[in-house]
C-alpha cells in the first residue's frame, strides 16, 4: 500500500501526511504497546530512560503522551483499521500542531530512537553510538533469533541443538560488551540497554520451558550473566518489564 498523500510506502490505512520542513515539529500523542512484547519494551525503555514515564500502565504521561496496551491475542478491530493493519506493536501516533494531521510510526528500533531524540536528545559520542550499535546488531542478528529458536522448538530431541545455538549466540554477543561492565558500554545504562534489555528480561521464560541456565564455565558466559544482572536490577528496566508469571503465560502458545 502506498500513501495517497506523499506516495511513500505505508503499512497503515491512513494517509501519512507528508512532512513539510517548515511545519512545527510533531508531538507524540499515543504509543500502542503490549507489556509482553520485547520490541514494544524498547520504546517504553526509551521513554523511561528519558524520564517521560515511570511505569507502563495505560494513561497519559508527561507532555500528554498516552500509553495504550493492545491485547495481542484479541486485537481490537479499530487498531487494525486505524493504526496498523498488520496488527503489530509498537506503534506511535504523532500529531502535527499546525494542521491537526496525524501520522503513525512503526518499527521499534527507529521508534525508540525517535522518542529518545524527541524527549532526551542524546549526549552520546560517535564512538559510544558505534559501540551500542555493535551490541544491538549482535543481539538482533544472533541472540534474538536463537532465543526464539529455542522457545519455539517443541521437539525435546532438537532442543539441545537449539540450546547450543543460543550459547553460540551469547559467545558472539559477549565480545561486543565492555570488558569490565557491568553494562554493555561500561558502568552506565545506555542505548545498548534500551535496545536489548527487553530480550534479556525474557530469559526466565526459557528457564521455565526449556530449563535454560547460563553456563559459568567460560568468560563469555560470565560477562553475559554480569550484564543480565546489572540490567535486571536497573530501575528503568524494572519499571517497564512484565512479571515473570505473566511472561511465562504469554509465551505458552509458542513453547508448548
Ligand atoms: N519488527 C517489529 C516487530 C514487532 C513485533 O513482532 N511485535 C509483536 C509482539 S512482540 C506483535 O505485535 N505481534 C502481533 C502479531 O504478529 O499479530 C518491531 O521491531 O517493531
Amino acid at each position: 500500500m502506498s500513501c495517497f498523500s506523499c506516495r511513500s510506502a505505508t503499512w497503515t490505512n491512513r494517509p501519512c501526511n507528508a512532512i513539510d520542513d517548515n511545519m512545527t515539529q510533531p508531538v507524540p500523542t499515543r504509543l500502542f504497546i503490549s507489556r509482553m512484547c520485547p520490541y514494544a519494551q524498547r520504546t517504553t525503555l526509551a521513554l523511561a530512560d528519558a524520564g517521560v514515564i515511570d511505569g507502563i500502565q495505560d494513561g497519559k504521561y508527561g507532555d500528554g503522551l498516552e500509553l495504550i496496551h493492545i491485547d495481542l491475542r484479541n486485537k481490537p478491530q479499530w487498531y487494525l483499521d486505524e493504526i496498523n493493519l498488520k496488527g503489530k506493536v509498537p506503534a506511535l501516533e504523532i500529531s502535527f500542531p499546525d494542521t491537526g494531521a496525524t501520522r503513525i510510526l512503526l518499527e521499534s528500533a527507529p521508534l525508540a530512537q525517535y522518542l529518545a531524540d524527541t524527549f532526551r536528545p542524546s549526549a552520546m559520542t560517535p564512538l559510544q553510538r558505534f559501540d551500542a550499535a555493535m551490541v544491538t546488531d549482535a543481539m538482533g542478528s544472533h541472540f534474538v533469533p536463537a532465543f526464539y529458536g529455542l522457545i519455539r522448538e517443541k521437539d525435546p530431541e532438537k532442543q539441545p541443538e537449539a540450546t547450543a545455538k543460543l550459547l553460540e549466540a551469547i559467545r558472539t554477543v559477549a565480545p561486543t560488551l565492555h570488558p569490565d561492565g557491568p553494562f554493555a558500554l561500561g558502568d552506565a545504562f545506555s542505548w545498548a540497554e534500551v535496545m536489548s534489555a527487553s530480550f534479556l528480561m525474557r530469559l526466565p521464560v526459557l528457564k521455565h520451558y526449556r530449563d535454560f541456565d547460563m553456563p559459568t564455565d567460560e568468560p563469555a558466559f560470565e560477562r553475559f550473566q554480569q550484564w543480565i544482572d546489572a540490567v535486571s536490577a536497573h530501575p528503568t528496566v524494572q519499571a517497564t518489564t512484565a512479571s515473570v508469571d505473566d511472561l511465562v503465560e504469554f509465551y505458552k502458545v509458542m513453547a508448548v
